[in-house]
């Protein structure tokens, strides 16, 4: 794997150095909460507009839409599986990875920023839902080319240090 992958604690509507950031939607695709609330603030109503058409979409699956007022060329919008509801949900989750990286691939994208999707309101434990996601990114970069960059935005301390320690194993450090 030749991307960059890393973890950091910040605001995922404040990335401007990647291309797309990557939404923590709901099924709707409407402004909700959360990351989806921070990234629709930021983006003004054109952004809200875009994603009707799309509407709606499944858990695992990414569309891909402008940025209109934030400083990246494109949102992906992901559904995450609801903890406990949308089953299997390891594998629901890793295909929000996955489908969004491609997503970026086919456009040419060459940087991706993501949240840690399904884990707030959608209940996923921190600790799997950062192995399944550091997982599939890993899993997928591969097929991804174009692909140079990847963030991993975490709101707090603890969720960036969590994903650093995560990424680190799966990565075989000591
Ligand atoms: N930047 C980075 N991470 C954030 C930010 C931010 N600005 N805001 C929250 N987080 P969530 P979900 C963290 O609830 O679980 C929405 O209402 C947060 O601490 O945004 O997939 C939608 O409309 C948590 O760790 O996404 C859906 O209905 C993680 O991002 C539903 O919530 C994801 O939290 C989606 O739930």
């Amino acid at each position: 794997m030749n991307a960059t992958l890393e973890c950091l604690q910040g605001d995922i509507a404040h990335q401007p150095e990647f291309d797309a950031v990557v939404n923590a939607a709901n099924a709707q695709l409407r402004p909700g909460g959360g990351v989806a609330g921070a990234l629709h603030r930021a983006a003004g109503p054109a952004l809200d507009r875009a994603c009707r058409p799309l509407a709606p979409i499944r858990p695992g699956e990414a569309v891909i839409t402008g940025a209109f007022g934030l400083p990246n060329r494109h949102v992906i919008h992901c559904l995450g599986p609801v903890y406990g509801v949308d089953e299997p949900a390891d594998a629901l989750l890793a295909a929000c990875y996955r489908n969004a990286l491609t997503l970026a691939e086919r456009q040419g994208l060459a940087s991706v920023a993501f949240p840690a999707i399904s884990t707030g309101v959608f209940g996923y434990p921190p600790a799997e839902a950062a192995r399944v996601a550091l997982g599939a990114v890993i899993a997928t970069l591969p097929d991804c080319p174009h692909i140079e960059r990847v963030r991993f935005v975490l709101f707090d301390a603890t969720g960036a240090e969590l994903f650093r320690r995560t990424l680190a194993t799966l990565q075989g450090a000591p």
